[in-house]
């Protein structure tokens, strides 16, 4: 064990991506802005699976450019990258042959980004690592729900209607995502899934698991097993609680105080505003010297820090997300011996 964290003990400094479809939607349906993180926009808006599909044939991100992402967290002085091969609305973005619902098939642009990706990460020397939401999605059907009510996103007219049947449906709303059982959906989307990402991509540092919705021991046996494909690989704590513990804690948006450390390895994972993906009008950004602060905060008490870049539907950085990665560089590049 030892010997397989020691990049990532060294490391110290991350880059989280938080890309999908989503991103095209800006956090806006219907000329609502809506509430919480861009990436949850399908479940917050409740937006049925046809319509949420549809939008898709016009996600077509021309100006993707991973040699230039790979650069930017290279420069920045960050060691790994870890993006979402899939979040939540179950969207792939490589290439599956266990679901349509894939960048390659549903979109324009027609490709694979994580092939390019990983392709750029080894000319660089930069550990690249797959999130992967395993148990909600809001797409295939069969998949987990957290439940969570429409009127957190925004005032739907049929926000009474759609409450009652969430709270009737494990928190589904679309009758197509109970199509199928929970266990089919891990079966014929979820364990494939994961093996064609540990297989398909060279070698896969990190396997970030997220929400445990609906899990049981016996899924989280199956997904488990598949990280056999990649005997070097590291996983978080959020396969399934409290049986799988992986190799780091995942503590989100905080810093543990020295006093809450209690040995194990650990990863704060933060926005640089106040959302995981694009939301055209979050504008709460962090300053590079808080984010200068934190890191130092984070790598004085032996932890590491994933920071988090939500690039926009044409596959643009946000700009001030650009200017903190250049800051924290420069700092880097007087202050680090490496
Ligand atoms: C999850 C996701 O729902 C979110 O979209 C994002 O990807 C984030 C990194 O992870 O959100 C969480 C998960 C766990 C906690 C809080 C938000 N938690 O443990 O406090």
């Amino acid at each position: 064990r030892d010997e397989r964290m020691k990049w990532w003990r060294e490391a110290r400094f991350g880059m989280f991506i938080h890309w999908g479809d989503y991103a095209q939607w800006a956090g806006m349906y219907h000329g609502h802005e809506v509430g919480r993180g861009g990436e949850w926009i399908m479940n917050r808006g409740k937006i049925p699976v046809a319509e949420y599909q549809a939008e898709a044939k016009k996600f077509n991100p021309v100006n993707y450019n991973p040699d230039e992402w790979v650069r930017m967290a290279k420069d920045a002085g960050m060691k790994y990258i870890v993006i979402t091969a899939k979040h939540h609305d179950g969207f792939a973005m490589f290439k599956s042959n266990a679901s349509k619902w894939n960048i390659a098939d549903a979109t324009p642009y027609g490709k694979d980004v994580l092939k390019p990706l990983a392709a750029a990460c080894k000319k660089y020397g930069i550990k690249l690592g797959f999130y992967y939401s395993q148990a909600q999605d809001w797409n295939n059907p069969g998949g987990a729900v957290a439940r969570k009510v429409t009127s957190e996103g925004w005032a739907n007219p049929d926000s009474a209607k759609i409450d009652a049947y969430t709270a009737a449906h494990n928190g589904h709303w679309d009758p197509y995502q109970t199509t199928k059982t929970m266990g089919e959906y891990i079966d014929q989307v979820a364990v494939p899934q994961v093996k064609e990402l540990l297989t398909n991509y060279g070698e896969v540092a990190v396997l970030w698991w997220d929400t445990p919705t609906g899990m049981t021991d016996e899924y989280a046996n199956k997904l488990n097993d598949v990280l056999k494909l990649q005997p070097n690989i590291i996983t978080n704590d959020r396969l399934k609680r409290p049986n799988f513990p992986g190799d780091t804690k995942t503590p989100e948006q905080k810093i543990p105080t020295q006093a809450e450390l209690d040995g194990m390895d650990w990863e704060t994972c933060m926005t640089m505003n106040g959302t995981w993906g694009y939301k055209s009008y979050d504008h709460k950004w962090k300053t590079p010297e808080t984010l200068i602060h934190n890191l130092c905060d984070i790598a004085s008490k032996g932890g590491n820090y994933l920071l988090n870049v939500g690039p926009d539907g044409m596959g643009d950085f946000p700009k001030e997300s650009v200017e903190s990665l250049k800051a924290m560089g420069a700092w880097m590049k007087v202050n680090s011996e490496a």
